[in-house]
């Protein structure tokens, strides 16, 4: 009888510690999950706030490279506008460079043919047809010559005046004379680099 009493005490209190051990068992394991699910929140929480930052400075850096695209293009269309309009002073002011040396040119020529003959042949006539103008070298109007007739002129004196020549003592205006006078002749030619 004694012996199945201590049994039944035995048995007691191993249930017990096992209770025990299990509810400290399920304290920890709830604990865990309680600090892990906090720990999970906080660094949740850190990335979102990361995320918004990063997406913010995206933003803002699309926002930099808009403007900067915009500015460009801006800026391009500025120097194309500038460069054409620097090519176009350049370019009338080498043409007016050019016209002036012509001019020189010519000038000059005339200068220093006054001394050496009375009459300067052009190629201008109106051999073929009388009083109808035109140059025998080259098949362009004769209206379009640079220089003009003197007072007068063309006259067709005495029925036998059908070459221009150069007035070069009356600022080079033309007249019309007989061909068949000796005389200097002006060649009109392209200026070269
Ligand atoms: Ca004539
Ligand atoms: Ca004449």
């Amino acid at each position: 009888m004694q012996a199945f009493v201590f049994l039944i005490i035995v048995g007691t209190s191993i249930a017990q510690e096992q209770r025990e051990c299990c509810t400290a068992a399920t304290a920890i394991v709830r604990e865990f999950n309680r600090l892990h699910q906090q720990s999970f929140d906080r660094v949740t929480q850190n990335m979102d706030q990361h995320v918004q930052v990063l997406e913010t400075q995206n933003l803002a850096l699309k926002n930099q490279i808009n403007n900067m695209e915009r500015l460009i293009a801006q800026t391009e269309t500025h120097l194309l506008a500038e460069i054409s309009e620097r090519t176009s002073e350049m370019q009338s002011a080498l043409d007016q460079l050019t016209r002036r040396e012509a001019d020189n040119r010519r000038q000059q020529i005339l200068a220093n043919a006054r001394s050496r003959y009375r009459i300067w042949w052009t190629a201008g006539n109106d051999r073929d047809n009388e009083g109808v103008w035109e140059w025998a070298d080259v098949d362009r109007p004769f209206s379009s010559i640079p220089g003009r007739w003197y007072d007068g002129e063309p006259n067709d004196a005495e029925g036998g005046e059908d070459c221009a020549h150069v007035y070069l003592h009356e600022g080079g205006t033309l007249n019309d004379r007989s061909c068949n006078e000796a005389g200097g002749f002006i060649c009109e030619f392209e200026l070269t680099d």
